[in-house]
C-alpha cells in the first residue's frame, strides 16, 4: 500500500512536471537549474529609449537643420526625446544637464556651446551613470567623461577655405575675417587651421578678425565696421559661417562694392543661403559642415545603452561647393539638399 502510493505521487509529479514543460530531472542540483535563467540583459530598442539633447541654441541655418535633423529622427524611430534650447547661454545648458540626469534619462547629446566650462556637469553625468554624447562642438574634458564626439573636422574646414582663398586670389590678398562665437570649438579651429595654410602664403595678409557670433545680424554688423575702417583695401572675406557672410554680402553691396568680385568670400557650413548667394555670384565658395547628424547620434545612443563599442569620434563626411560650378549645377545640388 505504501509503496503503491509512493509509486503514484511519483507519476503524479512526472506528469505534473511534463505538462509545465520542464525536462529537469528530479536530481538537478541548484547550479545546474540556474543555467536555464537567462543570463544576458534584453537588448534595448529605439522605442525604449528615452534621449536629452541639450541644444546650444538657434543662432543659424545650420543649427535649425540640426534641430530639424534630431527631433525628425526621434519621431521616425520612435524615440523619446527630452530637447532643450540653450538660447546660446552656457549655463542654460548645464541647468538643461542637471536637469535631465534627475530626469534619469538614458543619454544625454549635448552640443556644447564654448569648449570650456563642461568638466562638473559632465562628471555628474557621469556618477549618475548617464553617458554623454558629444554632438557637433567639442569640448574640451577629460576623455573619460564622454563616450563619443560626433562632427567635424573643424581645422580642415579652416584649412580648406584658406587653401580656396588661395586659389582665388592668387595668393594676393587682404583679408578680413568674421569669426564665430568666441570661445566654441569651430571658431577656434576654422581661426587656427585658416593660418596654418596661410604661413605659405606672404602675399596674403588678415587685416581685421573680428567675432560675428555665427549670426546674419552681427556678421552685418561687423562688416560694416571692418569697410569704415579698411574701405577699398579689403579684397577677400573669410566667414566662419555662411549666416555671417549672408550679412557682410548686405553690407558690401551697401556700401558699394561687389561681392564675390571686387571682395572674394568664403565661408563654411554650404546651407541653403550659400548655395542662393552662390548662384547670384555673391559668395565664391562655401565648405561643407554636416549638421544631420540625428540618425547617427541615435544610432549611438542605443549603441552605447547596449554596452556596445563605439569610436571615440565619429567625424562628418563633408565637400566643398564653389560659384565656378556654375548656377544651373548649383541650382541641381541645391535641390536635393536638406539645408
Ligand atoms: O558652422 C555654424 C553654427 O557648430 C559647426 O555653429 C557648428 C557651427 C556652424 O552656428 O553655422
Amino acid at each position: 500500500m505504501k509503496s503503491s502510493r509512493v509509486l503514484l505521487s511519483t507519476v503524479v509529479l512526472a506528469m505534473l512536471l511534463a505538462v509545465a514543460g520542464c525536462g529537469q530531472p528530479l536530481s538537478a542540483s541548484p547550479a545546474e537549474q540556474a543555467t536555464t535563467v537567462p543570463s544576458v540583459k534584453p537588448k534595448k530598442t529605439y522605442k525604449d529609449l528615452i534621449v536629452g539633447y541639450v541644444q546650444l541654441g538657434d543662432e543659424s541655418e545650420w543649427r535649425s537643420a540640426n534641430t530639424n535633423s534630431v527631433k525628425d529622427a526621434a519621431a521616425q524611430l520612435g524615440v523619446e526625446l527630452r530637447f532643450s534650447n540653450a538660447q546660446q547661454k552656457q549655463e542654460n545648458q548645464i541647468s538643461a544637464i542637471r536637469s535631465l540626469i534627475a530626469q534619469q534619462v538614458d543619454v544625454i547629446g549635448v552640443a556644447p556651446l564654448i569648449e570650456t566650462g563642461w568638466d562638473d556637469v559632465f562628471k555628474e553625468a557621469k556618477d549618475a551613470g548617464i553617458p554623454i554624447i558629444v554632438v557637433d562642438r567639442r569640448a574640451d574634458v577629460a576623455p573619460d567623461l564622454y563616450v563619443t564626439l560626433m562632427g567635424s573636422d573643424f581645422l580642415e574646414e579652416g584649412r580648406n577655405a584658406a587653401r580656396i582663398m588661395a586659389n582665388l586670389t592668387n595668393g594676393q590678398a587682404n583679408i578680413v575675417e568674421l569669426q564665430g562665437t568666441r570661445g566654441s570649438a569651430p571658431a577656434n579651429d576654422r581661426f587656427e587651421g585658416f593660418r596654418e595654410i596661410l604661413k605659405d602664403y606672404p602675399g596674403m595678409k588678415i587685416i581685421d578678425s573680428e567675432d560675428g557670433n555665427f549670426t546674419v545680424a552681427k556678421g552685418k554688423e561687423v562688416m560694416e565696421s571692418f569697410l569704415k575702417a579698411h574701405g577699398k583695401n579689403i579684397t577677400a572675406l573669410f566667414a566662419h559661417n555662411d549666416d555671417m557672410a549672408v550679412g557682410a554680402i548686405k553690407a558690401i553691396e551697401e556700401y558699394g562694392l561687389k561681392p564675390g568680385v571686387d571682395i572674394k568670400i568664403v565661408s563654411v557650413d554650404a546651407a541653403k543661403g550659400a548655395f542662393d548667394a552662390m548662384i547670384a555670384g555673391k559668395l565664391n565658395a562655401t565648405v561643407e559642415c554636416n549638421p544631420l547628424l540625428g540618425p547617427e547620434f541615435l544610432e549611438m545612443a542605443l549603441k552605447v545603452v547596449n554596452g556596445e563599442p563605439v569610436p571615440k569620434w565619429v567625424p562628418s563626411q563633408e565637400g566643398e561647393f564653389f560659384a565656378s560650378q556654375g548656377a544651373d549645377q548649383l541650382k541641381q545640388i541645391l535641390s536635393t539638399r536638406k539645408y
